[in-house]
């Protein structure tokens, strides 16, 4: 079977004939059963979709396939999108697989230092603003009023329909949907495609019940906690440091229908989720895709989400983007002689 979200799930998606099957091999990725964590929350299984693992480092390549695919069925020659980081790592990438223009615009200092080389090395005009991810955002929906250029945010629908295939995959590959999704909350796309991936998923009987969505926010960036924007949204998850979510309704209903939750973590939570992760599972997820686990981690030790119960947390994004993160929290590497007894006292290793 070909590679890609386009080829593999081309009946779901608003794609045709004259919709070019572009790929850069996004989507299938994994979703791993964790070794320690199900058992210290009680849950009956718990298992992480590797988002990481796209051609990018994120969940973003999803709906960027299906969105760059139908700006050149409608003969598009240039896209553009605000982001805080991954939303415009694959708006670059796949506009260069496909010769498109990219414009991209982010926040001031605002995005992680990967993210950002990204955009670059893929060929993209970066443009920085002051204001945030919401200013910028705004500003990209103006500019694609007023000018010929598409948007590839996610309010671009196409961009919420490539995304539904996760949903998809975890019901594929587990079986059945599992009865917690635990996601991270940010500009509230992909809480949106993931419940509608679900829903279609149940009306066509590919899974017996829906999911208890459970969003997550960081504690200074939690609109949808609050009920009410933010101004300032501060967090050291740079990815989800955002004030005003486009997909704000599509949030609430996925929250409200699926009888689930949407609850914020503190920076701390989130930095010790992304830490355990990679320490005791082995996985390096950005600190906005550990703030998935927090929240479960919270929400399981609250009581609203009942120990036994089968639950995936996504985990968005790959580590390796945003060293700046973690850097105050790992060690530097220790200087030793270039013998072997000096490498094995440093390692506290016992004689064969
Ligand atoms: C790793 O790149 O908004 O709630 O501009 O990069 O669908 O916004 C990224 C968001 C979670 C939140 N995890 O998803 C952008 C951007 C990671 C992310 C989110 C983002 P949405």
């Amino acid at each position: 079977m070909t590679a890609g979200v386009l080829s593999r799930y081309a009946e779901w998606l608003p794609i045709g004939e004259a919709t070019p099957r572009i790929s850069l091999g996004e989507g299938a990725t994994p979703c791993v059963s964790s070794r320690v964590m199900a058992q210290q929350m009680g849950l009956a299984s718990l298992h992480f979709k590797l988002e990481g693992l796209n051609p990018t480092g994120s969940f973003k390549d999803r709906g960027m396939v299906v969105a760059v695919a139908k700006a050149l069925e409608q003969g598009s020659r240039a896209i553009v999108c605000a982001s805080t980081g991954n939303t415009s790592a694959s708006a670059a990438a796949y506009a260069a697989r496909v010769g498109l223009r990219a414009g991209v615009v982010v926040p001031a200092g605002g995005i992680a230092s990967g993210k950002l080389l990204q955009a670059q090395v893929h060929g993209a005009a970066v443009l920085s603003v002051r204001g945030g991810f919401d200013a910028a955002l705004r500003l990209v929906r103006e500019l694609s009023e007023r000018y010929a250029v598409t948007l590839v945010n996610s309010v671009n629908p196409h961009r919420i329909e490539g995304q539904k295939t996760a949903a998809f995959e975890i019901v594929d590959e587990l079986g059945d949907a599992p009865d917690v999704l635990a996601i991270p909350v940010g500009n509230a796309g992909n809480i949106t495609a993931y419940w509608r991936g679900f829903r279609e998923y149940r009306a066509a009987h590919r899974c017996s019940h829906l999911p208890r969505m459970v969003g997550a926010q960081a504690a200074g960036a939690a609109p949808l906690v609050l009920g009410e924007p933010v101004a300032d949204p501060m967090t050291v998850a740079s990815a989800i440091r955002i004030g005003n979510p486009a997909s704000w309704q599509g949030a609430v209903d996925a929250r409200d229908e699926s009888e689930g939750l949407i609850d914020s973590v503190t920076d701390d939570a989130i930095l010790d989720a992304q830490d355990r992760l990679a320490r005791e599972e082995g996985i390096f997820c950005e600190p906005a895709s550990a703030a998935s686990l927090a929240v479960l981690e919270k929400a399981v030790g609250a009581g609203a989400i009942a120990r036994g119960a089968h639950a995936v947390c996504v985990l968005t994004g790959t580590g390796l983007k945003d060293p700046a993160a973690v850097s105050a929290k790992v060690a530097p590497p220790v200087d030793v002689e270039p013998t072997a007894d000096a490498v094995a006292a440093a390692l506290g290793l016992p004689r064969a």
